[in-house]
């Protein structure tokens, strides 16, 4: 079983990885960067974990950043562990709802959980579980402290991706993203909700990736005329900045519905 490590950068990646793996198979770079690409072994041999570099979303604006999208677009990855920095919520969720569009099988670890309690942030991490559609396992990364219950879950068989389609882009872009999914289907195994999201984003890798399969003109006729409508409508600036919004406003109603406002303590295993 391969999974994927991915985050924000200085969410505590590292530290998790280290805790996770006893040895490691492989250390590089990754191709075209040099960006240290690192895949080790879970300490109870369930497979292989790759650290991937830390990002803030998966439409990319440097190589650097471009490894992690390569890396969805061209291998296959049977689980995603997610990693949050608590305290940060609100800016590591754009990452996660773009992760739970890719319709793999993801597991977050709420990591900083102490620095986020330190602030007074408190979470209800059953609801935001319940909320997503995913495991969510309260860690903190740097003590160890969650690790095994990690470890427990993303063993599990049954592990599914999320059933839930968690941002309405509206009915104009969802329009588009029904054209796009319908002339990109059958062509590739990845998911072709989350190709046609980030094609209308503008991610230049999806762009890249999809013109090897499919019509590009007839994909971006559609984006352009997207563009155009939604320039019209709501003065938008531009189609990623549509998206970035709505995403926005998701967030803010998750994080308005798990924040607990009382002392409650999270439970965290040891
Ligand atoms: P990465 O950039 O995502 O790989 O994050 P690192 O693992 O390098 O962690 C960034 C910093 O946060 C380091 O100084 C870690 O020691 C620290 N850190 C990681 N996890 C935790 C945690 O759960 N609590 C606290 N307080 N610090 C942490
Ligand atoms: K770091
Ligand atoms: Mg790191």
């Amino acid at each position: 079983m391969e999974i994927a490590l991915i985050g924000n950068p200085n969410t505590g990646k590292t530290s998790l990885f280290n805790n996770l793996t006893g040895s490691y198979e492989y250390v590089g770079n990754w191709s075209g960067v040099t960006v240290e690409k690192k895949v080790g072994v879970f300490k109870n041999n369930i497979g292989r974990l790759i650290d991937l570099p830390g990002i803030y979303t998966l439409n990319p604006l440097s190589k650097d950043e471009g490894v992690v999208t390569s890396f969805f677009l061209n291998e296959s990855v049977d689980r995603l562990l997610n990693i949050l920095d608590a305290s940060q919520l609100e800016r590591n969720l754009h990452l996660t709802l773009q992760l739970l569009e890719y319709e793999k099988p993801v597991l977050i670890g709420l990591n900083m959980i102490d620095v986020a309690n330190k602030r007074g942030i408190q979470i209800d991490v059953k609801k935001f579980s319940e909320t997503l559609g995913v495991p969510v396992v309260p860690v903190v990364a740097r003590s160890g402290k969650g690790c095994d219950m990690l470890v427990d879950v993303i063993s599990t068989k049954s592990l599914q991706p999320s059933k839930k389609n968690l941002v309405y882009y509206g009915q104009e872009v969802e329009a588009a993203i029904s054209e796009i999914t319908e002339i990109i289907a059958g062509i590739t195994e990845q998911s072709t909700r989350f190709l046609a999201i980030q094609y209308i984003e503008g991610n230049e890798y999806v762009k890249n990736y999809l013109a090897q399969m499919a019509d590009s003109e007839k994909l971006n006729d559609i984006c352009a005329h997207l563009e155009l409508t939604l320039k019209q409508e709501y003065n938008i600036k531009s189609l990623a900045s549509f998206i970035y919004l709505k995403r926005k406003e998701v967030i803010e109603k998750i994080i308005s519905d798990v924040l607990l406002k009382n002392d409650a303590v999270i439970p965290l295993t040891e």
